[in-house]
C-alpha cells in the first residue's frame, strides 16, 4: 500500500498505459479521494468534479449514508446468488417500484445489461402478447444514441468508432432521427411488426442534445396509439440529474418531484443505472408493469450479481439521499443559473457559442471545427484551473456536476470556467 500512496501521477499513467488496454484516452489525472463535488488527485490538488462519472455519481463523492449502507452490508452478507433469496432484495424490489411508479423491477448491474434486458422483454412482449410472427419484431432507435457496448447494442449503433469491426450485427432495428415526431410518426405507419422504441429523454454522447419539451409525451402517445413499448433509457438523465426524478418528466415546475411521471410521459419499460447506487457500487434496473414484466419466466433471464444484498442496500441509500437532500430541485434551480450566468458570458465570446442542457447536465458548443483540439486543451486549462470536465464529440464540453453541489459553490465553478474560456477568446 505505502509504495503506492507514493507513486506520481506520471508513473500510474505509465503503469495503465503499458498493462491495461488501450480503450480510453483519459484526461491526465490521476485521482485518489473524492469526497461530495470534489476530487483530489495523488498530489494532493483539489477539483471540482463536473463530470461526476457520467452522472453516476449525483450524490456526491463517498456519500456518508451510501457508504456507510455499503459497508454495513458487506459484513453482513455480499452474495448469494439468485439460486436462493436474501434478506434485502424483496425490501429494494418494494421501495424502488414504489419509488418509480412501476408493478415490478429486473434487477441487473451494468447499463449496458440492463438496456439488453429491456431489449429482451420488449421483443420476449412482442412475440407472446402482441403477437407479432417469430423473429419478425423490430425495435425503433435513434440516430446519434448511445446506449452501452454490447455487440447487439452497438450493432444498432450509428456512431462509426465504436462499431466497425465488431460485426456480425444483430438484426431487428431500425434507426430514426432524434427528437423528430414525424419521422417517428412515419415508421410506426409503415411497418407493422415494431415491437418498441428505445429513446434517451436527453442525448448525452451526442452532445447532450435536448430534444424538444413536448417530444418524449408526443412520442408516447404515438406509442400508445399503435400499441409499441415506449423504452426510456434513463440510465444517464434519470435520478434527479435534469431537475426532475426522471427526464421524462420534462420541464415541470411541480414542488414534487415525479408529480407529472404519472400524467406525462411514463415509460412502460424505464432503464436505470450509474446514479441508482451513487457511483458506488453497478446497479441497474428495469422496470415495468405487470402485463409486460410477467412474459420472463424462471430461467429466461438473469445475473450472478443482479440483486445482490450489497447492491439492494446501497441502491436504497442512494435513493434516500436524492429525496431527502431535494436534489431533484437543487438541480433544477442551480441548472438554471449556472446557464443564465454561462449566457451572459456568451454573449461576449468568441470561443463558446452555446450553453444547452437540462437541470445540472449541461455543454457548451465551443466555435471550432469538429475534429478541432480546442475542447481538449479547453479541458485541460479547466483541470489546471481546478476543475474536471471532458469534451464529448469534438468540440462540445459537457458540465455535469455532483447535484450536492451549493449555490456558492457553482458561482465559483461558472467564475472557473468564464475565466479559462477567456485565455482561449480569439
Ligand atoms: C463509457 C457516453 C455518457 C448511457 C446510456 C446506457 C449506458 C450509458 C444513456 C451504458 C453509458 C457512459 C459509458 C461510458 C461513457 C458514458 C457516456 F459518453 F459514452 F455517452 F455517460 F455520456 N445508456 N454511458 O449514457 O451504461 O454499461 O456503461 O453502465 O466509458 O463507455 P454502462
Amino acid at each position: 500500500m505505502s509504495v503506492i500512496e507514493k507513486m506520481s501521477s506520471a508513473a500510474l499513467i505509465e503503469l495503465e498505459d503499458k498493462y491495461g488496454a488501450h480503450n480510453y484516452h483519459p484526461l491526465p489525472v490521476v485521482l485518489s479521494r473524492g469526497e461530495g463535488v470534489y476530487v483530489w488527485d495523488v498530489e494532493g490538488k483539489k477539483y471540482y468534479d463536473f463530470l461526476s462519472a457520467y452522472s453516476a455519481v449525483n450524490q456526491g463523492h463517498c456519500h456518508p449514508r451510501i457508504v456507510g449502507a455499503m459497508v454495513e452490508q458487506a459484513q453482513t452478507l455480499t452474495l448469494t446468488s439468485r439460486a436462493f433469496y436474501n434478506d434485502k432484495l424483496g425490501l429494494y424490489e418494494e421501495y424502488l417500484t414504489q419509488y418509480f411508479g412501476f408493478d415490478k423491477v429486473l434487477p441487473m448491474n451494468t447499463g449496458a445489461e440492463a438496456v439488453e434486458t429491456a431489449l429482451k422483454i420488449c421483443r420476449k412482449w412482442a412475440y407472446e402478447v402482441k403477437g407479432i410472427a417469430q423473429s419478425q419484431a423490430l425495435i425503433v432507435v435513434c440516430e446519434g444514441n448511445f446506449h452501452g457496448r454490447t455487440t447487439t447494442i452497438i450493432s444498432f449503433s450509428n456512431d462509426e468508432n465504436a462499431r466497425k469491426n465488431f460485426g456480425p450485427y444483430t438484426d431487428g432495428f431500425i434507426r430514426i432521427p432524434y427528437d423528430s415526431i414525424e419521422a417517428l410518426e412515419e415508421v410506426l405507419q409503415n411497418h407493422q411488426n415494431i415491437a418498441g422504441f428505445l429513446v434517451e429523454p436527453i442525448q448525452g454522447e451526442a452532445g447532450v442534445y435536448t430534444p424538444a419539451d413536448d417530444y418524449m409525451m408526443r412520442a408516447k402517445e404515438l406509442c400508445n396509439q399503435h400499441n409499441v413499448l415506449f423504452i426510456a433509457d434513463e440510465i444517464q438523465t434519470g435520478i434527479a440529474r435534469t431537475g426532475s426524478l426522471l427526464a421524462v418528466c420534462g420541464n415541470c415546475s411541480c414542488e414534487k418531484q415525479c408529480e407529472r411521471q404519472a400524467t406525462y410521459a411514463t415509460p412502460d419499460i424505464l432503464i436505470l443505472g450509474k446514479a441508482l447506487s451513487g457511483g458506488a457500487y453497478p446497479v441497474s434496473a428495469v422496470l415495468a408493469n405487470n402485463h409486460i414484466m410477467n412474459v420472463i419466466k424462471p430461467g429466461q433471464h438473469g445475473s450472478t450479481f443482479g440483486g445482490n444484498p450489497v447492491a439492494a442496500a446501497v441502491a436504497m441509500a442512494a435513493l434516500d439521499v436524492v429525496s431527502d437532500e431535494q436534489l431533484a430541485q437543487n438541480a433544477r434551480a442551480l441548472g438554471k443559473l449556472f446557464r443564465t450566468k454561462l449566457n451572459e458570458y456568451i454573449q461576449t465570446s468568441n470561443i463558446a457559442t452555446l450553453v444547452r442542457g437540462r437541470g445540472l447536465l449541461n455543454a457548451i458548443v465551443i466555435n471550432d471545427t469538429e475534429d478541432s483540439e480546442t475542447a481538449w486543451n479547453i479541458c485541460m486549462a479547466l483541470r489546471d484551473n481546478g476543475l474536471l470536465a471532458k469534451p464529448t464529440h469534438g468540440n462540445i464540453i459537457r458540465f455535469a456536476p455532483p447535484l450536492v453541489m451549493n449555490e456558492e459553490q457553482l458561482l465559483d465553478c461558472v467564475r472557473i470556467i468564464t475565466e479559462t474560456l477567456k485565455q482561449f477568446e480569439r
